[in-house]
């Protein structure tokens, strides 16, 4: 259904459901071409509402009967809706009967095939797609579900909760009874029909009981769920520990599925995930998919309390669980990963992904609070502010109120909302309640302007030695920008984490604020609630350089005025690992930026030196060094300046990549020497670190020998390649080559798909990978739109289209951004075409562009006129309407 046109949805309009739902027995005789839906609905009228029809929620549904009380009732269509005239009674039966087509629904929401079996996805408004319901966060109801099925086809038949009853019927056919004692949203709702199996595990959880673990697959893929399983396990252990929240079910499930929109789905005890996030083998996976598979398993299983138990009262609230259950996720990685060092690796990573996409969605058209504050299409507030953001304000709250305090709000929240649907509000007034005299119950209000404005909060700082008097003062002072739909900000409650570095000692200084009786350590966080404060540090024995925004205590651009000599003074002595990274990052961002105007950069020997030093530093992890040394991103420079130019910025970035490669060759040879595992595969950090490292040292030596026309290095990497045990060292050799437009690249990647043809997320990785290559001469756009019509590439298949669509269009500007708009055509070709198939997926797609205003002539105009022309199709989905029109605004 197209409806491009489809209303606002504002916050402020909230209004509680004319009737709740208590209870719902669903019987689904399940067919590909067409399912037949019985539904029993218990619905009771709610007395805070005036009376009034009963208006349900259905989209591309088949309607058959409706029986009020066991009796035919008058109803109508009015828009989306199915209009039941008032019921009689405050309490009835209403039983509808409906007809939908799995296997037309492109749009994977709702319920839809995938190879061969059938699956559902509905949050946020899928449940829609299966039959008419009050389909909306707050109506919870308990639910029964009898599942009905050719027994070949489907011989596992899944839903929420416990297994009731299952057996035979006619036909070849049987049935499985499903019951969840937990009322939920609709969103929640899941089945699955399909022919799997499944990996089992018994958990004891610390009050005794036994809980059983599933993971389903299709057959054949068993081997690749151990680490998922250990995730899961280690999710169940961990949730208790930290946050005393124990499972509460008989049984948790998780089944993988091919075609997924999204990375996985919490739905009650029975989790959906892509595939790309179970399956893993040290021979297909890397060790950045093994992490992702720990963390997305981790977050959909603390969805369980954050998100299930408490759940939103409306989708404006989706930070709620979402900004909360990120958090979480993080602060597991976090833990899994042990020493500090893994810890702080594990937080740059966190901080990158921010940056790189949370930062310039707050600054382009699609800016949108935390809690956003209306929406055309829900679907497209599934974003990294609401995500990442939202995470970070979690973060904020914990650094305020501490590890125990935090624990504390935790309690108080589920002792006062367990089976509720509620609001950002209610959860902050638990955080600060169960705190009261933190510095986050004293300017409540205050911190809450992170939930209602939008936009990146620029900070800058600057401070001055007073050797007479011994002093530090630094002075703080914020700036709110101008967003979308928001022309007037007020200063905001930012944390600020920091300390002072002894300028020659290199020594952590000891703080004592003015007015204080006693030094209070060296790190401290101080809170800033004004426009400009002043902070001054007495008994300062020495002349230091402030390290701020320490661990990244809040999301904002840190404007420091600190001298390359400051930075390298924390470069070299910092306690605080992230603000260490982050002035070696500073180092680079601040050459790029330099050398943008005249498109020059010739690297000076102090910066080449301070390099050096890192890679070669004893003391430093090598997953540290990894990320120290890798130049900040293409997006990242462009997100720096106000026009930008991709061509030119990717020209200084690669320049200073080639230069690094150059003069630190004799060091890149020591470090790929040195970091080689020797060990049987591990995905640990351990491991991780040092496989990444070797990666980079390869791509340098690779790059620079091709630079020279040396074949040493691009050999060594062939080989390497070929005989890789692992697809971490495989695909970072194979990189290596792809990357520096080695001459052995072709037959490398050659080699790569047909070892891997029959393995469908491995083939994602080989078309990734030349579609983020850096571009030369056009070469990679050439490339990428080869690969559009390779046999193996397909727009119906969610992980395919993104491993070369967004691949291409968000992490390869210089590829994507072409003087003569070949990119843009491209674009504008590829959304409406995949708008057609799936929605969600072509507005994500769409949103490559949305920020065209921030490029330089002659990009600007033509990624305008793109724009403008998919605008002025009339046949738009209302996800890809709102991209599109609100990036016109
Ligand atoms: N709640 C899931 C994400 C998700 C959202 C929407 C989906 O379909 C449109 C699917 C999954 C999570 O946060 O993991
Ligand atoms: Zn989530």
């Amino acid at each position: 259904m197209r409806e491009g046109t489809a209303p606002l949805i504002r916050r402020e309009d909230y209004l509680s459901p004319a009737y709740w739902i208590r209870q719902v027995d669903l019987t689904l005789d399940l067919d590909a071409a067409k399912t037949i839906v019985a539904s029993k609905l218990t619905i009771e009228r709610n007395g805070q509402q005036p009376a009034q029809p009963l208006r349900l929620h259905g989209e591309d549904l088949n309607l058959l009967r409706v029986l009020v009380d066991g009796q035919s009732v008058s109803f109508r269509h009015e828009d989306d809706m199915l209009v039941i005239d008032a019921p009689a009674a405050d309490q009835f039966v209403l039983e509808i009967r409906n007809t939908i087509a799995p296997e037309k629904n492109t749009h994977l929401s709702g319920l839809y095939a995938s190879g061969g079996g059938l699956y559902t996805q509905c949050e946020a408004e899928g449940f829609r797609r299966i039959t008419y319901f009050l389909d909306r966060p707050d109506v919870m109801a308990v639910y029964t579900v009898t599942l009905r099925g050719d027994k070949k086809k489907y011989p596992v038949l899944l839903s929420n909760g416990n297994l009731v009853e299952q057996g035979e019927l006619d036909g070849g056919r049987h049935f499985a009874k499903w019951h969840d004692p937990f009322p939920k949203p609709s969103y929640l709702f899941a089945l699955v029909a399909a022919d799997l199996v499944a990996r089992e595990q018994w958990v004891r959880t610390r009050g005794g009981k036994d809980h059983l673990l599933q993971i389903f697959v299709k057959r054949g893929d068993l081997d690749k769920t151990e680490h998922a399983m250990n995730s899961l396990i280690a999710s169940v252990v961990w949730d208790e520990a930290r946050f005393n929240l124990p499972l509460d079910l008989e049984r948790f499930m998780i089944v993988a599925v091919d075609d997924f929109n999204m990375g996985a789905m919490e739905n009650k005890g029975l989790n959906l995930f892509n595939t790309k996030y179970v399956l893993a083998s040290a021979a297909t996976a890397t060790d950045a998919d093994f992490d992702g598979i720990e963390s997305v398993v981790g977050h959909e299983y603390f969805h369980n309390w954050t998100g299930n138990r408490i759940t939103c009262r409306d989708w404006f609230q989706l930070s709620l669980k979402e900004g909360l259950t990120v958090f979480r996720d993080q602060e597991f990685s976090m833990d899994m990963a042990g020493s500090a060092s893994a810890r702080a690796v594990c937080r740059i990573a966190d901080v990158l992904r921010l940056r790189e996409s949370q930062f310039p969605e707050d600054a382009g058209p699609m800016a949108h609070p935390v809690r956003p504050d209306a929406y055309q299409a829900i679907d497209n507030f599934y974003t990294s502010t609401v995500y990442e953001k939202g995470a970070e304000v979690v973060r904020m709250m914990h650094t305020l109120v501490g590890r125990e305090g935090f624990a504390k709000g935790m309690s108080l929240y589920f002792q006062r909302h367990d089976g509720q649907a509620v609001t950002c509000d209610d959860f902050a007034q638990a955080i600060a309640d169960a705190n009261p005299d933190s510095a986050l119950a004293v300017n409540l209000a205050l911190f809450k302007r992170w939930y209602s404005q939008s936009g990146t909060p620029h900070l800058s700082a600057r401070g001055q030695y007073d050797t007479a008097a011994s002093t530090f003062t630094l002075e703080l002072s914020q700036a709110n920008p101008v967003t979308a739909a928001q022309p007037n900000k007020l200063p905001q409650l930012i944390p600020v984490a920091m300390g002072l570095v002894g300028r020659h000692s290199g020594q952590a200084l000891a703080l004592q604020l003015e007015g204080e009786a006693a030094p209070s350590g060296s790190h401290r966080v101080l809170v800033m609630t004004e426009a400009t404060q002043r902070f001054v540090f007495t008994h300062v024995t020495e002349d230091c350089v402030p390290s701020l925004l320490r661990g990244f205590s809040a999301p904002v651009l840190l404007d420091d005025g600190l001298t390359d000599a400051d930075r390298l003074v924390l470069l070299a002595h910092d306690s605080d690992p992230f603000t260490r990274w982050e002035s070696g990052q500073k180092l680079a961002l601040g050459r790029l930026l330099t050398a943008l105007p005249t498109g020059t950069l010739e690297l000076d020997e102090p910066f080449v030196h301070a390099m050096r030093g890192l890679l070669r530093d004893p003391s430093l992890d090598p997953a540290f060094k990894e990320l120290a040394l890798v130049p900040p991103s293409e997006g990242y420079v462009a997100e720096q300046t106000t026009e930008v130019d991709p061509q030119r910025v990717h020209a200084v970035r690669e320049s200073m990549v080639q230069q690094l490669a150059a003069r630190l060759n004799e060091d890149w040879a020591w470090a790929f020497a040195e970091h080689q595992v020797r060990e049987g595969y591990r995905p640990v950090a351990e491991q991780s670190g040092k496989r990444a490292l070797a990666n980079l040292a390869l791509a340098m030596l690779v790059r620079h020998a091709v630079a020279t026309g040396d074949t040493v290095w691009p050999g060594r990497a062939y080989q390497r390649f070929k005989d890789a045990s692992n697809m971490t060292d495989r695909l970072g050799a194979l990189q290596a080559l792809v990357n520096a437009h080695a001459e052995l690249a072709a037959p490398a990647l050659e080699r790569f798909h047909a070892l891997f043809r029959h393995e469908p997320l491995v083939l994602d990785k080989w078309f990734m990978l030349q579609a983020r290559a850096p571009e030369r001469d056009g070469r990679v756009f050439a490339q990428a739109k080869q690969l559009l019509k390779h046999p193996d590439f397909t727009l119906g298949n969610p992980n395919r289209a993104r491993s070369l669509l967004m691949a291409l269009a968000f992490f390869n500007p210089a590829a994507f951004h072409r003087a003569d708009a070949g990119g843009y055509v491209f674009w504008a070709e590829r959304v409406v075409e995949l708008d057609a198939i799936n929605p969600q997926l072509a507005s994500r797609f769409a949103r490559a562009l949305d920020r065209w205003r921030h490029l330089a002539e002659p990009y600007r105009s033509a990624a305008r006129e793109a724009v403008a022309r998919v605008a002025a199709r009339t046949d738009l989905s209302s996800d890809t309407a709102e991209i599109i029109h609100r990036a016109l605004q």
